[in-house]
């Protein structure tokens, strides 16, 4: 097992679009299970593998207040079962210690197969509906963030790339000084 690095906004291999898996592999199955352990160390309720740089179709959820029912997502994909919206305040692993009200579908079907290659289905409303939908976005290298004001998406911008700027100074650093 391992964790991850993960990417954060304004990264542009973000955007990137996943492609679908054609083949569970040993790989695949090993990559599941460290983005589980990821999101779980993070921690947080979701993680798409776009996050952690790998560009096909995986998603990995945990909804359970003890942490012990993960789920997994391989090719997902979600069909509106209402044009009703409801809005929820979105975090993202992505865009550390930002939050703010998104309004998505609130009724959805979910079809995807589980890592033995079956496929399944079910309907989700609530945080389940909410999370897929933003997870499922990740994989059309799309953010939360997309959904706000561009002035708000700016602002965003520029405190994580600072940050991100301070981030490789102080590994910089301390590579020099190890060395
Ligand atoms: O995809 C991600 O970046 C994960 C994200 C999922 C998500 C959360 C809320 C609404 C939509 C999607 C997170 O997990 S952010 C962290 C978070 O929400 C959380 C962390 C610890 C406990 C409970 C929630
Ligand atoms: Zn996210």
């Amino acid at each position: 097992m391992a964790l991850l690095p993960i990417l954060s906004f304004p990264d542009p291999r973000l955007r990137t679009r996943a492609k679908p898996i054609t083949h569970i592999t040993p790989e695949i199955k090993q990559l599941a299970a460290d983005m589980l352990e990821t999101m779980y160390a993070a921690p947080g309720i979701g993680l798409a593998a776009s996050q952690v740089d790998r560009h096909i179709a995986l998603i990995v959820m945990d909804l359970s207040e003890e942490k012990n029912q993960p789920m997994i997502f391989v090719n997902p994909n979600v069909t509106p079962l209402t044009e009703e919206t409801k809005p929820y305040e979105e975090g993202c692993l992505s865009v550390p210690q930002f939050f703010d009200q998104v309004e998505r579908r609130a009724k959805v079907r979910i079809n995807a197969q589980d890592l033995d290659g079956q496929p399944f289905e079910m309907e989700a409303e609530g945080l389940l509906a909410v999370c897929i939908q933003h997870e499922l976005d990740h994989l059309d290298g799309k953010l939360f963030v997309d959904y706000l004001s561009p002035l708000k998406r700016q602002r965003i911008r520029d405190k994580l790339s600072k940050k991100g700027r301070q981030k490789s100074r102080k590994s910089e650093e301390a590579a020099v000084s190890a060395s």
